[in-house]
């Protein structure tokens, strides 16, 4: 018997374990995958406040600050021009640009000395009972079966995890958007084009200029969901990259070969509520936003902290009102990032029913937020991330 048992082991699951074994709450992590898989996956690269302090309360923060980048603005384009907004000045707040690869790992490599026991590789897991005081988890490992019995289950399983389908569906709501484009990203061993981050809406379609280090770069361009990766040689996305970001950019975009290369579909779900019985869902498991915002890992981590306040309450206390008001207390917060997440997304591009005057608003909204501090603030209110 274990007080709780945690589904998934990506950023969520990770983060989550830290915090309650730091309050002596014990619990153990099952994941599908094996560690140099989850380390495999190329995804977020930029931290919001809310994130960097609980790798910081965690005292896990140490190579972040050495190999981090603190950012004080990023940049929007429309073709033409760079509009900067100025983060620091607008909100006195800064993100960090350090990849979820980097997180991940710090978190994996702390697990062994701090007692968090994670189990690997394992197959066909399976919630039961989470309607009562006394659920379970089933899995495979290694050909044979086992069952944790614990107190509370936390699904950080990711969108296709089991987690959230355990949830009868008389009791779940769903909220979805599916794009019609995904983003074609490839990461090179060369230095970035510009020292901040470039979001640009181009005639010809969306495009990102990010990083990973000073010698680490990340791109994206948007593509059509039907589109094969294979059709896209380095050479080419370079080309389309150059038009898309702009002169300005364009100049010093170094060319390399790829590491990485793979298109991800792009999506806004919501699914409530966000606990049901002995089950709270954290991260991709109970929402997804389209990364134009930067969100994602940040409102993983956000769920991670209402739950890991949640769960401290609950199991030192004894007091379940905590529990009980997780689903929207962490939901408050989910909606308002959904919402600025997809009106990014809208403002930076290209739908299939878009005319002349679609086109038209989101050059008029550029504009508007390169002439507006009113317009600006409200933006780097949104990106470095709203409290908790
Ligand atoms: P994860 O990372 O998907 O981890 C879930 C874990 O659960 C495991 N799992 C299972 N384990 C046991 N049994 C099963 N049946 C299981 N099924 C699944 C999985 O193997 C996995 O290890 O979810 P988590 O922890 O909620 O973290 C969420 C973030 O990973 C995600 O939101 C971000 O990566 C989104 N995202 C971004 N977020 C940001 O905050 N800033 C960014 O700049 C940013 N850029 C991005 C992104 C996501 C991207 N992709 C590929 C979707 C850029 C991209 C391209
Ligand atoms: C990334 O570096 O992968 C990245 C940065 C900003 C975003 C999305 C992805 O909005």
């Amino acid at each position: 018997m274990v007080q709780t048992c945690i589904i998934g082991a990506g950023p969520a699951g990770l983060l989550l374990g830290h915090l309650l074994r730091a309050e002596g709450i014990d619990c153990v992590i099952l994941e599908r995958q094996t560690p140099e898989y989850v380390l495999g996956r190329v995804r977020a690269g930029v931290l919001e406040q809310v994130t960097v302090d609980l790798l910081e309360r965690l005292g896990l923060d140490a190579r972040m600050r050495d190999e981090g980048l603190p950012h004080n603005g990023f940049n929007l384009a429309d073709g033409e021009r760079l509009i900067r907004i100025n983060i620091k000045e607008l909100t006195g707040q800064e993100v960090m640009v350090y990849g979820q690869t980097e997180v991940t790992r710090d978190l994996m490599e702390a697990c062994e000395a701090r007692g968090l026991e994670v189990i690997y590789d394992v197959s066909d897991v399976v919630l039961h009972d989470i309607e009562t005081d006394t659920p379970s988890v089933m899995y495979t490992k290694g050909g044979s079966k086992h069952r944790i019995d614990c107190r509370i289950i936390v699904g950080c399983d990711g969108f296709h995890g089991p987690s959230r389908k355990a949830i009868p569906a008389a009791v779940g709501k769903e909220y979805e958007r599916v794009y019609p484009f995904g983003w074609l990203g490839i990461l090179a061993d060369v230095p970035p084009c510009n020292h901040e981050l470039i979001y640009a809406n181009h005639e010809r379609g969306f495009a990102l200029a990010s990083m990973r280090s000073s010698t680490r770069s990340r791109y994206y361009v948007d593509v059509p969901v039907t589109e094969k990766v294979e059709h896209w040689s380095d050479e080419r996305l370079w080309d389309e990259l150059a038009i898309r970001l702009g002169p300005e950019a364009a100049v010093n975009i170094t060319r390399g070969p790829s590491i990485e290369k793979s298109i991800a579909p792009l999506r806004s779900y919501v699914f409530t509520p966000m606990r049901h019985g002995s089950l709270l869902l954290c991260g991709d498991s109970a929402h997804i936003v389209p990364p134009t915002g930067a969100k994602g890992l940040n409102l993983a981590a956000s769920d991670v902290h209402y739950a890991a306040n949640a769960l401290t309450h609950f199991f030192s206390r004894g007091a379940s009102d905590a529990i009980a008001e997780y689903s929207d207390t962490a939901l408050a917060r989910v909606w308002k990032a959904e919402r600025f997440s997809w009106s990014l997304t809208r403002l930076m591009h290209r739908f299939l029913d878009d005319g002349p005057f679609e086109r038209a608003m989101q050059l008029a909204e550029l504009d508007y937020i390169a002439s507006s501090r009113a317009a600006q603030e409200s933006l780097a209110e949104n990106y470095v991330g709203l409290p908790v």
